[in-house]
C-alpha cells in the first residue's frame, strides 16, 4: 500500500503511531493526550474514507460482463492515435463522447433485462392458468423428446434380413354376398371397439367402455403402454383399416417407451407386445415395430437371471428385478408363462442375428426334457430356484395351455424342421389324452384337470382353444393319427359350442362342469362370466379351415351376434358377469385380446383361406401371425453371414 493516506491533512509529518502496546515504547511519553485525540480523529476519518471508497467504486465484474458483451465499446486492440486509452488489454474509444454512448448502452441493457423479466413473468402466469393435465402433458412431451434423442444416439441399426415369403396379407374377400356382409359386420365391430378406445382410452392399456376411460391390470404394470394399440395393429391391417393402423403406428413411434419403472408380466408382454409388434412389422414392413420389439425384448432378458434359467413371471422393466406371483405354488414359475416364449424369441434371433433370445428358450426346453414327468404330464408349476416341480396340477386350460400350443407351433414355424418340438408335443398330447380327456354321460368330450392324482371334471373357456390345436397338429401326427386328431378337435369344438348354447346369452361361461348330472354348464357364480375371450371362436376358425364344414361359420356367427347384442355398449364392448342371466351386468372392461384375437378370428372365419394361409403363417397365442421361417439354410447361432 502507498503512503498518501498516512499524510495528515495539515501536511505536517507526524511521528509513527503506536497502535500496539509494545510498539515504539520510546515514543510513548512524547505524545500528549490532545495530540492522541487528534490522531485518533484523523485515523477514523481515514478509515471511513477507505470504507466508502470500497463500496462506491464501480464493480469491476459488472464491467467485465458489459465489456465482453459490447465489442464496439471495448475492443482488444491498442490504437493510441485515436486518443483511446488502453485498459487491461481492452480499449475504450475516445472517452468524451463514448461516455455518452456507454450510458446509452447501459440504459438499453437495463431496458432489455426489464423486458425479459416481464416476459418470463407473463409466461409463468400463462403456465399457471393451464390445467394440471396440460402442464403434465407438456412435461411428458419434453421428457419424451429427451428420451427419443437419447435413444437415437443409442440405437444401432439392426442387420438387414431377407423377409420370408409374405403370402396372403391382403386377400380373403369372399365371393358369397352373405359371407361378405358378415365379414363387413365384424369389421364394423372392430371399428366400434377401436374408435371408442381411441376416443376414451388412447394410450392407456385398455378401455372401460361404460365409464369411458382408460383401464389397466397388474399384468401391464403401472404405466400406460397402449396395450390395445399394439395388440390391435395386425387386425386393423388385415381388415384394411389403414388410417387406424397409421394412428397406432404413430403413437408407438412417439410414445411407446420401455424405460419405465414398472413391473410387468413377462408372458403377457411377450405374447401381446412382442408378438403384436413382430406381426405388425412383418405385415407392414415398418422398421419401427421391429426396433421396438427388440428394445422390449432386451428389457425382458433380466427375468432369466435365475439359478435355473427358468424366468421369473414378472420383471421390472427399469431395474430388471424379477419375482414370481405370490399365489403360485411354492414360489414357482408357471408352465404356460415360461413355456410361451419360443415363437417370439426365435423370430427375435432371426431378425437381429443375436442368438441370445434363441438360447434362452432352448435352455428352458433342454431343462424340461431332463425332468421326470408324473404320468408323462407336465405340472403347471416349476420352481426357478430349485428346478423342481411345485404342486402336481396339470391343465390344458389356464396355467398350462399355451405351453403345448407352442411346442406344436415351434415345429410348424420352423417349416417342420424342429422335430424335437414335435416329439415333445406328441408325447405330451398322448399323456393328456390318457389322463385328462373323457366323455361325459351325455356324450360330450371334455378335457379335465389333473390335481394330485385326481381328475377334476371341469373345463375352462381357455381350454377350448385345444380343439383348434388338435386340428392344427393332425397333419404330421405320430402313427398317422391325423383323422383321430381332427375328430378330437371337432369333438372339443362341439362341447365348447354346447357350453355357449346352454346359456341364456349364448355366450360361454369361464368354466363349466361335467359332474353330478351337470353337462357343460357353470355351477359356481364366479365361473359364469364371459370376458370377450376368443378360444371358442379360435377353434371354430381352425376347424373351418381344415374341414369347411359350414356349421363352424354358423356357430361363429351365433357368437358374433351374441357379442354384438349383449356386450356392445355405446362406449365399446364390455364383458358380462353372468351369461345365464337375461339382464346381465357389465364388467366394464374391453380386453385388448378382444381386438387382437376374438375379432380377428371372426374376420378370418368369414374370409377366404388365402388370407394368412396356414402353410405360411403361424399364429402366436395372442393371434399374432408370424411367418414360417425356412431355416434349412439358416443358422440361429447368430452369424448374420448366413442371412
Ligand atoms: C389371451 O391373452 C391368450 O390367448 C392367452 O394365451 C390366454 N388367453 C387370453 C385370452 O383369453
Amino acid at each position: 500500500m502507498t503512503t498518501p493516506a498516512l499524510l495528515p491533512l495539515s501536511g505536517r509529518r507526524l511521528p509513527p503511531l503506536n497502535l500496539g502496546a509494545s510498539a515504539f515504547p520510546h515514543h510513548r511519553a512524547t505524545l500528549r493526550l490532545s495530540e492522541k485525540f487528534i490522531l485518533l480523529l484523523i485515523l477514523s476519518a481515514f478509515i471511513t474514507l477507505c470504507f466508502g471508497a470500497f463500496f462506491f467504486l464501480p464493480d469491476s465484474s459488472k464491467h467485465k460482463r458489459f465489456d465482453l458483451g459490447l465489442e464496439d465499446v471495448l475492443i482488444p486492440h491498442v490504437d493510441t492515435s485515436k486518443g483511446d486509452k488502453n485498459l487491461g488489454g481492452f480499449l475504450i474509444h475516445g472517452q468524451g463522447h463514448d461516455e455518452h454512448r456507454h450510458r446509452e448502452e447501459e440504459e438499453r441493457l437495463r431496458n432489455k433485462i426489464r423486458a425479459d423479466h416481464e416476459k418470463a413473468l407473463e409466461e409463468a402466469k400463462e403456465k399457471l392458468k393451464k390445467s394440471r393435465d396440460e402442464i403434465q402433458a407438456e412435461i411428458q412431451t419434453e421428457k419424451n423428446k429427451v428420451v427419443q434423442e437419447l435413444k437415437k444416439k443409442d440405437s444401432k441399426p439392426l442387420p438387414p434380413v431377407p423377409l420370408p415369403n409374405l403370402i396372403g396379407i391382403n386377400s380373403g374377400e369372399p365371393a358369397d354376398l352373405d359371407i361378405r356382409e358378415k365379414r363387413n359386420k365384424i369389421k364394423e365391430m372392430m371399428k366400434h371397439a377401436w374408435d371408442n378406445y381411441r376416443q376414451y382410452g388412447w394410450g392407456h392399456n385398455e378401455l372401460k367402455p361404460i365409464a369411458r376411460k382408460g383401464h389397466s391390470t397388474n399384468i401391464f404394470g403401472n404405466s400406460q403402454m397402449g396395450a390395445t394399440i399394439v395388440d390391435a395393429l395386425d387386425t386393423l391391417y388385415i381388415m384394411g383399416l389403414h388410417d387406424e393402423f397409421r394412428e397406432g403406428q404413430e403413437w408407438i413411434d412417439k410414445n411407446l417407451d420401455f424405460s419405465v419403472n414398472s413391473e410387468v408380466s413377462v408372458f403377457e408382454v411377450n405374447i401381446r407386445f412382442i408378438g403384436g409388434l413382430l406381426a405388425a412389422y412383418y405385415l407392414s414392413g415398418q422398421e419401427v415395430f421391429k426396433v421396438k420389439a427388440v428394445q422390449l425384448a432386451g428389457k425382458l432378458l433380466p427375468a432369466f437371471n435365475t439359478p435355473t434359467g427358468i424366468p421369473w413371471a414378472m420383471v421390472n422393466l427399469k431395474s430388471g428385478v424379477g419375482r414370481n406371483w405370490g399365489w403360485a405354488s411354492a414360489g414357482s414359475s408357471i408352465l404356460a408363462e415360461f413355456g410361451t416364449l419360443h415363437m417370439e424369441f426365435v423370430h427375435l434371433s432371426y431378425l437381429t442375428g443375436d442368438p441370445v433370445y434363441y438360447n434362452k428358450v432352448m435352455h428352458i426346453r433342454k431343462l424340461l426334457q431332463k425332468m421326470d414327468r408324473p404320468n408323462g404330464l407336465y405340472p403347471n408349476y416349476l420352481n426357478p430356484r430349485t428346478g423342481r416341480w411345485g404342486q402336481h396340477h396339470t391343465s390344458v386350460g389356464g396355467l398350462g395351455d399355451s405351453f403345448y400350443e407352442y411346442l406344436l407351433k415351434a415345429w410348424l414355424m420352423s417349416d417342420k424342421m424342429d422335430t424335437e418340438a414335435r416329439k415333445m408335443y406328441d408325447d405330451a398330447i398322448e399323456a393328456i389324452e390318457k389322463h385328462l380327456i373323457r366323455k361325459s354321460n351325455g356324450g360330450l368330450t371334455f378335457i379335465g384337470e389333473w390335481k394330485n392324482g385326481h381328475l377334476e371334471r371341469k373345463m375352462g373357456h381357455l381350454t377350448c382353444f385345444a380343439g383348434g390345436m388338435f386340428a392344427l397338429g393332425a397333419d404330421g401326427s405320430r402313427d398317422d393319427k391325423a383323422g383321430h386328431y381332427l375328430q378330437l378337435g371337432a369333438e372339443i369344438a362341439h362341447t365348447c359350442h354346447e357350453s355357449y348354447d346352454r346359456t341364456t346369452l349364448k355366450l360361454g361361461p369361464e368354466a363349466f362342469k361335467f359332474d353330478g348330472g351337470v353337462e357343460a354348464v357353470a355351477v359356481r357364480q364366479n365361473e359364469k362370466y364371459y370376458i370377450l375371450r376368443p378360444e371358442v371362436i379360435e377353434t371354430y376358425w381352425y376347424m373351418w379351415r381344415f374341414t369347411h364344414d359350414p356349421k363352424y361359420r354358423q356357430w361363429g356367427w351365433e357368437a358374433a351376434q351374441a357379442i354384438d347384442k349383449y356386450c356392445r355398449v355405446s362406449g365399446g364392448f364390455s364383458g358380462v358377469k353372468d351369461v345365464y342371466s337375461s339382464s346381465p351386468t357389465y364388467d366394464d372392461v374391453q380386453q385388448s385380446f378382444f381386438l387382437a384375437e376374438t375379432l380377428k378370428y371372426l374376420y378370418l372365419l368369414f374370409s377366404n383361406d388365402d388370407l394368412l394361409p396356414l402353410d405360411n403363417w403361424v399364429f402366436n397365442t395372442e393371434a399374432h401371425p408370424l411367418p414360417v421361417l425356412h431355416l434349412a439354410n439358416t443358422t440361429l447361432s447368430g452369424n448374420p453371414a448366413y442371412r
